[in-house]
């Protein structure tokens, strides 16, 4: 086989070109292909080597499948060492991403140059790790204490030019980067320039007081990850150990690291965001349609946030209301968010200016005949979405696509009022919409494969992360999430505080506790939908007695001041008072519910549970694709850690007998109701099986 890191001389200069199709990964015969070619180098008549990289990238860094599998020599860290130690000048030159390992193969050599458009950055915190070849070591010497932390510990990518006023690029090339590298090289060599080592530069100094203080920064920021607070003692550790022993201690908490449920988790979400995006039957070559127009009908919080998405990726959108009045507050909400975006530095008020001027206002139906898309973004309320869908039929041009942003409602019933159901499909968003990564794609029966695959590539086009979903009540993110609901009210009927559930779960990991939720979604979404539900789709009526009993004092949630907690108008403060206390105690008191003390960790192991076993189910029926899509769901859509990798991947990590034995210790205490194990995860268990392993049928 042959390798892919070709090395030839090029007068006095040495080239070696890394070619590992698609990101230029350091699998193993890639390092093994890096460590020939620098031993060639340091042979030959060269004075001087270029690293340079064949495709779209530079390295993407160390290849994250080789993870857990038996280690290949050469190492990377051992690897980097070689290469700085070259007698002859190392010069990467730099396109695209130089990430990670990638990025550390820059930093061991002893030049960098780049083009401009290059960025650079270590972000394997986002993988649970840390940089394990030299990373934490290199920068701080090179940039210094704060600088590095920043860099390392936030694992986001700066651009070329701002890593050349840091001082870890060199040069920025203009024009070609083989020409300019070479260039660069001649230069050096003319000079006489040294062989720069960064493991030889003096140590930086870190104050032990801003180290701590960056740790409690982290702590919020990064709340339950361990990852992060590893990264600063390596940093520190970089400053107080000399350069080989900085490395050991970098190791070893690299390898600790990697090994852990973290990473573990992370690197699935890695993997599992890139399968959602593969739907059965459907691939780069499936055609698709034209999207150059879109209309969005609703001018809400959620219809102006889906029209904010669609211009910013430059697409002009007709939004439509039915008066305007309503468009007028639309479209002043879109004003606001963009200024908000320039205030936090988002975008620059030019292309705030252009952005909102591709959002035209409508009150008439007709000015959507020419439209290639459109997502009704209407409330839930299924005879006015049919409506709707009638009056599109009858004034959209043939083919163009029609979708609905609905969370709950049957989609099939929707596509039946038309004449083209095979052009209908839900694009669920989530909200705030402009910033939820999120999309469900409901594939309804009749979808046709080409408005699939369309609205796949458009939603990455948008910055989303695309799910496919099979029709159900909820889909697959509020399918489940009514189960966890579920267990949350009937925590708080069994004695359980707002504040016990909530602190329990944020503990545990969620972004927020489900009581804060519910408030800040409104108490008065849930209760309007409910009543068009029928007894089955409402579920288990303890579930909602004390959210009904709110709404109908008027405790709407955040936005009417008060929900399960009160709040403070300025501030947004929240309290549990004596009102909600009585509520929740003469709800239990009707039901004939005994109250009692309810720990955290039966709170979270009802919640979670729920949430799995109804995942489970999910995945059996076939509305999410694979296991992984419905861990994509809860990590981009409902804020549940990514660092244990979303609901299915934390069971398997569980393992599947323990979370059914639990389930069958629920159904014991609470009643098989709401405590039927999965049939699929009973069969797991018997075939002791992972989730993991499981293909769903036709996928
Ligand atoms: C590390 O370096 C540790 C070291 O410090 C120490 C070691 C000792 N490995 O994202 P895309 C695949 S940790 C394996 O769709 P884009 C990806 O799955 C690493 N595979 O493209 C996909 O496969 P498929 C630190 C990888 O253009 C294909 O490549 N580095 C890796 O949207 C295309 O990827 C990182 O964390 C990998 N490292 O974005 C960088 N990376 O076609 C992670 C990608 O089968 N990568 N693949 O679905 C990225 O951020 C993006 O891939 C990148 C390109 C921005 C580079």
């Amino acid at each position: 086989m042959s390798s892919p890191v070709r090395y030839e001389l090029i007068g006095d200069i040495g080239v070696m070109s890394i070619n590992n199709p698609p990101v230029n990964v350091l699998s193993h015969p890639v390092r093994q292909g890096i460590q020939d070619a620098c031993r060639e180098a340091q042979a030959d008549s060269s004075k001087a080597v270029v690293i340079i990289c064949d495709g779209r990238t530079f390295v993407a860094g160390a290849d994250i499948k080789e993870f857990g599998q038996p280690p290949k020599k050469p190492f990377l860290p051992d690897l980097l060492n070689e290469i700085e130690a070259s007698s002859k000048p190392m010069i990467a030159a730099i396109h695209g991403s130089a990430l990670g390992g990638g990025f550390e193969l820059c930093l061991a050599s002893h030049y960098r140059c780049a083009v401009a458009t290059a960025k650079v950055g270590l972000p394997e915190v986002k993988l649970g790790l840390l940089p394990g070849a030299g990373g934490t070591q290199r920068v701080p010497r090179l940039t210094g204490i704060t600088a590095a932390l920043e860099l390392i510990s936030s694992g986001n990518p700066i651009s070329a030019t701002s890593a050349e006023t840091l001082g870890i690029v060199d040069r920025i090339v203009d024009g070609d980067l083989r020409e300019g590298a070479l260039a660069y090289a001649r230069e050096l060599i003319d000079r006489g320039a040294a062989c720069r080592r960064s493991s030889e530069l003096p140590a930086p100094d870190a104050n032990p007081a801003s180290c701590a203080e960056f740790r409690q920064q982290l702590e919020k920021r990064a709340r339950g990850q361990i990852a992060p607070q590893r990264i600063v003692d390596c940093v520190e550790a970089a400053s107080t150990l000399p350069f080989p022993e900085g490395l050991q201690f970098e190791r070893e908490a690299f390898l600790s690291l990697m090994t852990g449920p973290q990473s573990a988790g992370l690197r699935h979400v890695f993997f599992a965001e890139r399968d959602a995006a593969r739907v059965s039957g459907i691939d780069k070559t499936s055609p698709q349609r034209d999207i150059k127009s879109v209309a969005v009908i609703g001018a809400g919080t959620m219809g102006g946030g889906i029209a904010m998405n669609f211009a910013n990726a430059g697409l002009p959108v007709k939004l439509l209301e039915v008066s305007d009045d309503a468009l007028g507050r639309g479209l002043e909400i879109i004003v606001r968010n963009y200024a908000g975006g320039v205030k936090r530095g988002k975008m620059t008020q030019d292309e705030a200016i252009a952005r909102r001027d591709l959002i035209q206002g409508t009150t008439d139906y007709a000015a959507l005949a020419d439209v290639d898309l459109v997502v009704e973004a209407v409330y839930e309320n299924l005879s006015l979405k049919q409506d709707i869908f009638e009056r599109l039929d009858d004034v959209c041009k043939p083919g163009a696509i029609l979708a609905t942003n609905t969370s709950y409602q049957d989609v099939n019933r929707i596509a039946a009022v038309t004449r083209r159901p095979q052009d209908v499909i839900g694009l669920h968003f989530f909200s705030p919409a402009h910033i939820m990564k999120l999309l469900e794609v409901v594939r309804a029966a009749e979808t046709a494969d080409d408005v699939l695959a369309t609205c796949i590539s458009l939603a990455k086009k948008i910055g989303k992360i695309p799910v496919v979903a099979g029709v159900c009540y909820g889909f697959i993110g509020n399918r489940m999430l009514q189960k966890y609901a579920r267990e949350a009210q009937l925590c708080l009927l069994e004695g359980a505080t707002p504040e016990t559930i909530d602190t329990a779960m944020q503990q545990w990991g969620m972004a927020m506790g489900p009581m804060r939720v519910f408030d800040l979604a409104g108490l008065d979404i849930g209760y309007k939908a409910r009543q068009g539900l029928s007894p089955e789709e409402r579920g288990d009526p303890r579930a909602y007695r004390i959210p009904d009993a709110l709404v109908e004092m008027g405790r709407l949630g955040q936005k009417s001041g008060a929900g399960f907690y009160t709040y403070d108008p300025d501030t947004r403060a929240y309290t549990f008072d004596d009102v909600s206390k009585s509520v929740i105690e003469r709800a239990a008191a009707s039901l004939g519910v005994e109250r009692r003390e309810v720990d955290a960790s039966e709170i979270v192991d009802r919640l979670i549970y729920a949430l799995i076993n109804e995942g489970i189910n999910i995945v059996e029926e076939g509305i999410a694709q694979r296991p992984s899509d419905v861990d994509v769901v809860y990590v981009y859509g409902y804020g549940f850690p990514a660092h244990r990798g979303g609901p299915m991947h934390y069971a398997d990590a569980t393992g599947l007998d323990r979370v059914l034995e639990r389930i069958c210790e629920f159904r014991e205490r609470f009643g098989a109701e709401n405590w039927t194990p999965a049939p699929l995860l009973e069969q797991l268990v018997k075939e002791k099986r992972s989730l993991d392993s499981f293909v769903v049928k036709g996928a």
